[in-house]
C-alpha cells in the first residue's frame, strides 16, 4: 500500500465506526483530519464556536446512543471546547474530541497555539491521549471509542501533534489492538443469588419503587424496564438519559416534579443504572428515604453503594439483569397481582392529579397576562409540539417551567444542560439533536443570556438547513431581576442587557425564519408557523424579568446545597 498521512488513518477509523458527522471549527493543526472526512462518507458540520461543536456532539450522542465526534484545533480550539466537553463528561455522554496539537518537538519552547489538552480535561474525561507515535494513530483512536462508549459512558480526548498527523508512512506500520465492540456485544448477567434476593424483596415490599438512570439508556433497556414495572405493578421514576424509558404518561411513571412523596417514602428501591448525584440530593433524606432497602444494578461495581448503602448489589448489564428478574418472577410464580390498586398506587394517582391541577390553576391566574408569563408560554409550547419532539432546555427561568410541563414519552426527548449546567448550550445541542433525529421536531428553549453565548450557531443551522426552532425567553436579563435575589439588591448593578433587543431582526438576515411575540394569544400561531416553516427559526418572546425559576426563584446555585 502507498504511504498515507495521519488524517487518512483517522478518516478510515471514523468510517469503520460508522461516524456520520464531525462537528468542527477548523485550524491548520487539523487540516489532514478535515480533508479525509468526505472521502469516508462523513459530513463536516463547521460551526461558529468550538464550545458548540462539543455541545452538538454531546446531544447527538444523547439522542442516538452512538458517539458524537467533534474536532478542534490546537491550543485555543481545544480550550474553547472545554466547557462543552466538561458538560458531556459530567453527563456521561459518549463524546470523542479530536484535537490538533503543536509538534512534540516544540514542547515548552514557545510553540504556536501550545496547550496540553490531556491535562486540561483530566478531571472529567474517561480517556485522554496525546498520540506520541505515528504507529499508534489508529489504536489510540479505537481506544477512544472504547472508552467513550462503554458504560458508564464519557468523554475521550484524542490529541494529535502535527509532526505525527502530517507525517506519511506505510499503513502496515499501524499497531493492531483495541477492537471496538458494539453496545450489544459485551453484556453480562447478574449473580443469580442476588437476582433471587431482589425478587424476594420486591415481593415483600409495600411501597416499592424502580429508579431508572443513564444505565437504562446505555444498555437500551426501556422495554425490559416497562415489562418489569407492569408485571409487578411497581412505580418507576426515570431520570437523566433514562427519562422517558417509561412513558411519563403511563400511570406507573413518576415524574421528577412530584417524585418526593415516593422517593422519600418507598420501602424497597430497585435502582438501575442510576446515579444519586447532586440533582438527586446524593440519595439523602428527605428527597430519598434512608429507611428503604436499596437494590442497585450497575455494570460498574464502583457505582454500587457509591451514594446509598445498597443492601443488594447486582453487577451486570441492566437489560440482561432486568430480564433475569422478570424470568425469575415467572419461574417462581411470584404473585404480584394483589398490587394492582394498592394504596401506594392510589397515592400516586392522587399526587399526579393534584400536581396537574396545581399547575393548571397556577397557569389560569396569569393566562392572559402581558408581558407573557412563563407558565402560559410553556403550556402553549407543549400543546403544539409533536409527541416525539426533542426539547433542549437552556434558559434558567424556563428550564424549571419545562420540567414541570413537559411529558417525556421516550428516551432522548429531553436534552438538558446536565450537571455542569452551562448557560448557552442550547443552539449547539439543538443542532446535534436534529442531526441525530432527522425528521423529528427539535425545540431549543433559550434565554437571552444563552443566546448571546451560543446563539450564533443559528447561522450554522441555516447554512446546513437544520430546522431547529429556538424559543427565546427574552427578559433582557441574565436570569430574573434582583427581586428574586435580595442578596444583591442595591449592592451591585442589575444583570441587565440592553432592553428589548429584537433578536428576530438579528437572526433574520442569516436566513433564519423569525417571529416576534408580545401578546399571549400570538404564542401558538407563531410557534406553529415556525415549526411548519421547515427552516431553522427563532421565536423572540418579549418576556418579564420579574419571574424566576418556579422552584429555585433566583437561586442560580441550582441543586447545590450550602
Ligand atoms: C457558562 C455559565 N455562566 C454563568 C452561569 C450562572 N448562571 C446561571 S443562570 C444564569 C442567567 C442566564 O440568563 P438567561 O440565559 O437569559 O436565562 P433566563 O434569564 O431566561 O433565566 C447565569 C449567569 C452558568 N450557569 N453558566
Ligand atoms: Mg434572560
Amino acid at each position: 500500500m502507498s504511504d498515507v498521512d495521519g488524517g487518512a488513518l483517522i478518516g478510515r477509523i471514523l468510517k469503520e465506526q460508522n461516524v456520520k458527522y464531525v462537528f468542527a471549527v477548523n485550524g491548520g493543526h487539523t487540516f489532514p483530519i478535515l480533508a479525509n472526512l468526505r472521502d469516508n462518507g462523513i459530513k463536516l458540520i463547521h460551526m461558529r464556536h468550538e464550545q458548540a461543536t462539543a455541545y452538538a456532539a454531546d446531544a447527538y450522542a444523547r439522542v442516538t446512543g452512538t458517539p458524537g465526534i467533534c474536532c478542534v484545533t490546537a491550543g485555543c480550539g481545544l480550550t474553547n471546547a472545554v466547557t462543552g466537553l466538561c458538560g458531556a463528561g459530567l453527563t456521561n455522554s459518549a463524546v470523542i474530541c479530536l484535537a490538533g496539537q503543536h509538534p512534540t518537538t516544540e514542547d515548552f519552547i514557545g510553540s504556536f497555539q501550545e496547550a496540553y489538552g490531556t491535562d486540561v480535561v483530566d478531571s472529567f474525561s474517561k480517556y485522554a491521549k496525546r498520540v506520541l507515535d505515528w504507529s499508534t494513530i489508529e489504536v489510540d483512536l479505537r481506544q477512544a471509542f472504547r472508552a467513550a462508549t462503554s458504560a458508564p459512558q464519557g468523554v475521550a480526548l484524542y490529541e494529535i501533534p502535527t509532526n505525527i498527523l502530517y507525517h506519511s508512512d506505510a499503513p502496515e506500520k499501524q499497531r493492531p489492538g483495541a477492537k471496538v465492540y458494539g453496545a450489544d456485544d459485551l453484556r453480562s448477567q447478574g449473580d443469580p443469588r442476588k437476582i433471587e434476593r431482589a425478587v424476594e424483596l420486591l415481593l415483600g415490599a409495600e411501597r416499592p419503587l424502580i429508579a431508572g438512570g443513564d444505565g437504562i439508556f446505555w444498555s437500551d433497556a426501556a422495554a425490559e424496564l416497562r415489562e418489569l414495572a407492569e408485571l409487578t405493578h411497581t412505580p418507576v421514576y426515570c431520570r437523566r438519559a433514562g427519562q422517558g424509558a417509561m412513558d411519563e404518561a403511563n400511570p406507573l411513571a413518576i415524574r421528577g416534579a412530584w417524585k418526593k412523596p415516593f422517593t422519600g417514602q418507598a420501602d424497597v428501591v430497585l435502582a438501575v443504572g442510576f446515579r444519586f448525584w447532586s440533582g438527586e440530593k446524593f440519595g439523602q433524606p428527605p428527597t430519598w428515604t434512608d429507611k428503604a432497602t436499596y437494590i442497585q444494578v450497575d455494570t460498574d461495581p464502583e457505582r454500587v453503594g457509591w451514594h446509598v448503602p445498597a443492601e443488594v448489589g447486582i453487577v451486570g448489564d441492566p437489560k440482561l439483569v432486568l430480564r433475569q428478574i422478570i424470568d425469575t418472577i415467572r419461574e417462581v410464580k411470584a404473585d404480584f397481582s394483589g398490587r394492582a390498586g394498592s394504596p401506594w398506587l392510589q397515592q400516586m394517582a392522587e399526587v399526579r392529579g393534584n400536581y396537574e391541577k396545581m399547575i393548571a390553576d397556577r397557569e389560569a391566574e396569569t393566562h392572559a397576562d402581558t408581558p407573557i408569563h412563563p407558565d402560559r408560554l410553556t403550556k402553549d409550547l407543549v400543546s403544539v409540539i409533536d409527541d416525539d419532539a426533542t426539547l433542549v432546555v437552556d434558559s434558567f427561568t424556563l428550564s424549571g417551567y419545562t420540567s414541570q410541563w413537559f411529558t417525556a414519552h421516550t428516551m432522548g426527548q429531553i436534552v438538558d444542560a446536565g450537571p455542569l449546567a452551562p448557560v448557552g448550550h442550547g443552539v449547539g445541542m439543538g443542532i446535534g439533536a436534529a442531526l441525530g433525529r432527522p425528521g423529528k421536531q427539535v425545540v431549543v428553549v433559550s434565554g437571552d443570556g444563552g443566546i448571546g453565548i451560543g446563539g450564533m450557531d443559528m447561522e450554522t443551522a441555516a447554512k446546513y438547513d437544520i430546522p431547529i426552532v429556538t424559543l427565546l425567553w427574552n427578559n433582557s436579563s441574565w436570569g430574573p431581576d434582583f427581586a428574586a435575589m435580595p442578596i444583591l439588591k442595591g449592592r451591585t448593578d442589575p444583570f441587565d442587557m440592553v432592553p428589548d433587543i429584537r433578536y428576530d431582526k438579528v437572526f433574520e438576515p442569516m436566513g433564519v425564519y423569525t417571529e416576534h411575540v408580545a401578546e399571549p394569544d400570538e404564542i401558538i400561531p407563531a410557534l406553529e408557523r415556525a415549526l411548519g416553516s421547515g427552516r431553522p427559526a427563532v421565536v423572540n418572546v418579549a418576556s418579564d424579568k420579574r419571574y424566576g425559576h418556579p422552584s429555585l426563584g433566583g437561586n442560580l446555585l441550582g441543586s447545590t446545597q450550602l
